[in-house]
């Protein structure tokens, strides 16, 4: 009998992959950690069951949660990731050599040492001396460091029922353009305008209100139910169209999915997403009619 992984949304969708071996299963402090060895998808990890990241497609989500500000930043020598402890967001930050220090802050150690050991395509940049890791609640890292100001922080959660909640809060947000330098950008991700257009659209509000500058992008996320992915880049006054050629260049040959073609359209906002964050919009998530 076939060995399946499935994600259920709200009980009316059906996502699932072929499961060739169990690599890791192991109930965490905070949540279950599943690393899968699938058949099409190479290895792929799962918390509390929802699927996070996969060998195959993890470069869409990666690349485009972090290249489009990476890019566009005034300046990027500070970089704060909070979330991402599969490797691969602080992989794509460390790829720009103007990043001098990166700080990653992860709620579970676990998730870590579980990607270090079972996912080494993502986890290329562990040793790398410009990287620190910080185990901790992200939210609570950002309302009381002291730190000096951040030049870019990127949000890499998970969704926002269960233990990233308050990474899409509005405390969260305003405490993240406190650890912002001036011209810092906040680049979050920022969930499925398609299958959660309430979610995305409150993400939206929420960020617009401490953010002077709020530009949603998109980027396909086969592995995220439905496809479609969103993120945020948000700043007091960065142009997020002004790609650094230089930095660009150096990406050259190193990216599967960001250029700065991907990137100019990426920022082009779908008529669906539009409406649902317009002023008194209020589409529904995409869930189930219960039948009787
Ligand atoms: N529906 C899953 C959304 C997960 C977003 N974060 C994934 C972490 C990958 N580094």
């Amino acid at each position: 009998m076939a060995n399946w992984h499935e994600e259920i949304w709200q009980d009316s969708s059906r996502f699932g992959l072929r499961v060739r071996e169990v690599l890791f299963a192991q109930q965490s402090r905070f949540q279950k950690i599943e690393i899968f060895d699938t058949v099409a998808w190479g290895r792929v990890l799962t918390l509390d069951g929802t699927f996070m990241t996969s060998e195959a497609d993890e470069f869409f989500y990666h690349e485009m949660l972090v290249h489009p500000v990476l890019t566009t930043a005034p300046s990027v020598r500070r970089v704060l990731v909070i979330g991402g402890g599969d490797g691969g967001t602080v992989r794509e930050v460390l790829r720009h050599c103007e990043v001098e220090s990166c700080l990653l802050v992860e709620l579970d150690a676990l998730v870590v040492e579980a990607c270090r050991a079972h996912l080494p395509t993502l986890g290329t940049a562990w040793k790398d001396p410009r990287l620190k890791l910080h185990f901790g609640d992200g939210a609570d890292f950002v309302e009381r460091s002291h730190e000096p100001p951040f030049d870019v922080i990127l949000v890499d959660g998970c969704d926002p029922e269960g233990p990233a909640a308050r990474l899409f809060e509005p405390a969260f947000f305003a405490a993240c353009r406190q650890r912002l330098s001036p011209t810092g950008v906040l680049g979050i991700q920022s969930e499925s305008p398609f299958l959660m257009p309430a979610t995305y659209a409150a993400i939206h509000r929420s960020v617009s209100t401490y953010f002077e500058c709020v530009h949603p992008l998109f980027g396909p996320a086969p592995l995220y139910a439905a496809g479609p992915w969103s993120y945020m880049h948000c700043s007091r006054s960065v142009d997020p169209l002004k790609i650094d050629p230089v930095r660009a260049a150096r990406l050259a040959g190193h990216t599967r999915y960001w250029s700065a073609a991907v990137h100019h359209g990426a920022f082009a906002v779908p008529a669906y997403a539009a409406i649902a964050s317009a002023p008194h919009a209020s589409a529904p998530e995409r869930q189930g009619v219960t039948s009787s």
